[in-house]
C-alpha cells in the first residue's frame, strides 16, 4: 500500500510511534510518505521506501499567523494526487485530521483518512469549547479511528459524546533497540554511580501533567531507606520545580537532570526502576520501553497505564499523588531480589505478548486494508 503518515515530528511519543510505524511499514514492503514540518526525530536511517515531504509555511505580512494548517492539508492533497496514495494516517484529530479531511475533500484520487488518537488532543484541548466541536467533526468524519488505550476510547466516547467505533491499537517498542541489556556498556561508571547503588528513572517533558514533583519527592523517601541515585531524562516547564524540591529535600546531589538524551536504551540499561506518576497519560510509551528492557515501573493509576503496568506483576499502580506508597512499593522492591527478578521476567514476558511491534504493526495494516476495501 502507498501511506501518507503525518505527526508532530518532535521527540513526544506520538512522533516516535508513527515514524516507528512508518519504518516498520516501510520494511513490509509498503510506501510511506511522511508528510510534516521536520524530518521526524526518529526518521535516522535511509530506506529506499520512505519518502519525505517538508510543509513549509510562508508567512504572509496579511496574515496574523502562519497559516500551518491549510499549507499542510494542501501539501497533502498534492502527495496524494501525485504518489496516488491510498492512505492518509494522521497522528492526533487536530489539526490533523482535520487537514487531512479537507485533503480527501480537494483530490480526485480516493484516499481513506485514519486518524490515531494519542491522548493530549482529548484530555487536554477536548474540555476547550472552541475546540471541542472541530476535534468531533475530525473524528467523526475519519474513515477509522484508533486510540492509543482502551481508556482513551472510553474517555473520547464520553467526553466528546463521539458514537463511531474507535478501535484501540497500542502502542509498541522497536525491540532492536529495546531489550534486555546485551552489551558491555555501563554508564554507572561515567555518571560516578557506585555499582551497588540503586538507579530509579523517569523520561518525560517535564510538562506539569508528567508531576515531576512528585517523582523526586518518591524518590527522596526511597533514598531514605535504600542507597540510589534518580536520572531524570527530558527537558520542559517544571525542571526547574523538580531541581528546586531536590534541593529542598536535600538530595539534590543524588538527583542527575541529563536532558533530553537520544540513546534512552543505554540509560534503562542500568536503572533498577521507572518511575511514571503522571496526572495524565493516554498510554504512557515510557513505561512499555522501560519494561521491554526489562525495568519494572511504578506508575499512577492513570488514564492507559494500568493496562501497561500489570499491577504487582511489571511493577505497581498507585494512585495520583500517593507519593509514600510509591516510595513503600519502590523500598519493598528494591530491597527483595526474587520479587525484582519474577518483575523483570514477567515485564519483559508482558511486552512481548502484547505490545510486540510485529503484532501491532499488523493490527495496522489490518485497518489499512479493512478501510481501502471498503471503497
Ligand atoms: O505526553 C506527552 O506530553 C506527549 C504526548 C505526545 O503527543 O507524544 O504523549 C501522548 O502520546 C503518547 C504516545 O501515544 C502516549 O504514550 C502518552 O501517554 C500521551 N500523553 C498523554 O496522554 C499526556
Amino acid at each position: 500500500m502507498k501511506i501518507g503518515i503525518t505527526c508532530y515530528p518532535t521527540v513526544g511519543g506520538s512522533g516516535v510511534i508513527a515514524t516507528e510505524l512508518g519504518k516498520l511499514l516501510a520494511e513490509r514492503g509498503h510506501e510511506i510518505h511522511f508528510i510534516t514540518s521536520a524530518i521526524p526525530y526518529r526518521l535516522t536511517e535511509t530506506s529506499p521506501n520512505i519518502y519525505y515531504h517538508e510543509v513549509s509555511v510562508n508567512q504572509y505580512e496579511v496574515f496574523q499567523y502562519p497559516p500551518y494548517s491549510l499549507t499542510l492539508a494542501s501539501k497533502m492533497a498534492e502527495v496524494v494526487n501525485r504518489e496516488q496514495l491510498d492512505v492518509l494516517h494522521v497522528h492526533y484529530a487536530v489539526p490533523h485530521a482535520v487537514c487531512a479531511i479537507l485533503a480527501r475533500d480537494m483530490t480526485d484520487h480516493p484516499v481513506k483518512v485514519v486518524t490515531t488518537l494519542h491522548g493530549t488532543d482529548i484530555t487536554v484541548l477536548g474540555h476547550d469549547s472552541s475546540l471541542r466541536d472541530i476535534i468531533r467533526y475530525a473524528i467523526q468524519r475519519s474513515d477509522e479511528v484508533t486510540a492509543v488505550s482502551d481508556a482513551l476510547v472510553e474517555q473520547t466516547k464520553q467526553m466528546l459524546e463521539v458514537g463511531r467505533d474507535i478501535h484501540t491499537i497500542y502502542n509498541f517498542v522497536d525491540e532492536r533497540v529495546y531489550g534486555p541489556k546485551t552489551e558491555k556498556k555501563n554508564l554507572k561508571q561515567a555518571y560516578n554511580i557506585d555499582e551497588d547503588e540503586k538507579v530509579l528513572l523517569h523520561v518525560s517533558n517535564f510538562r506539569p501533567v508528567k508531576r515531576v514533583v512528585d517523582v523526586v519527592r518518591t524518590f527522596a523517601a526511597v533514598q531514605a531507606e535504600v542507597s540510589c541515585k534518580l536520572v531524570m531524562l527530558g527537558d520542559g516547564p517544571d525542571r526547574e520545580k523538580a531541581w528546586a524540591e531536590a534541593k529542598k529535600l536535600g538530595v539534590d546531589q543524588d538527583v542527575l537532570f541529563l536532558g533530553n538524551q537520544r540513546q534512552v536504551a543505554d540509560y534503562l540499561h542500568i536503572a533498577d526502576l521507572m518511575l511514571l506518576l503522571s496526572e495524565k497519560e493516554s498510554f504512557g510509551l515510557a513505561a512499555l520501553e522501560a519494561m521491554a528492557c526489562g525495568v519494572p515501573v511504578i506508575g499512577t493509576d492513570i488514564g492507559g497505564i494500568p493496562e501497561v503496568v500489570f499491577h504487582n506483576e511489571t511493577g505497581y499502580v498507585v494512585p495520583l499523588g500517593a507519593v509514600e506508597l510509591a516510595a513503600q512499593q519502590a523500598v519493598g522492591l528494591l530491597t527483595d531480589p526474587d520479587r525484582m527478578k519474577r518483575f523483570k521476567q514477567r515485564s519483559l514476558d508482558v511486552v512481548e505478548e502484547n505490545f510486540s511491534s510485529s503484532r501491532i504493526v499488523a493490527q495496522y495494516e489490518e485497518v489499512y486494508r479493512r478501510t481501502v476495501e471498503d471503497g
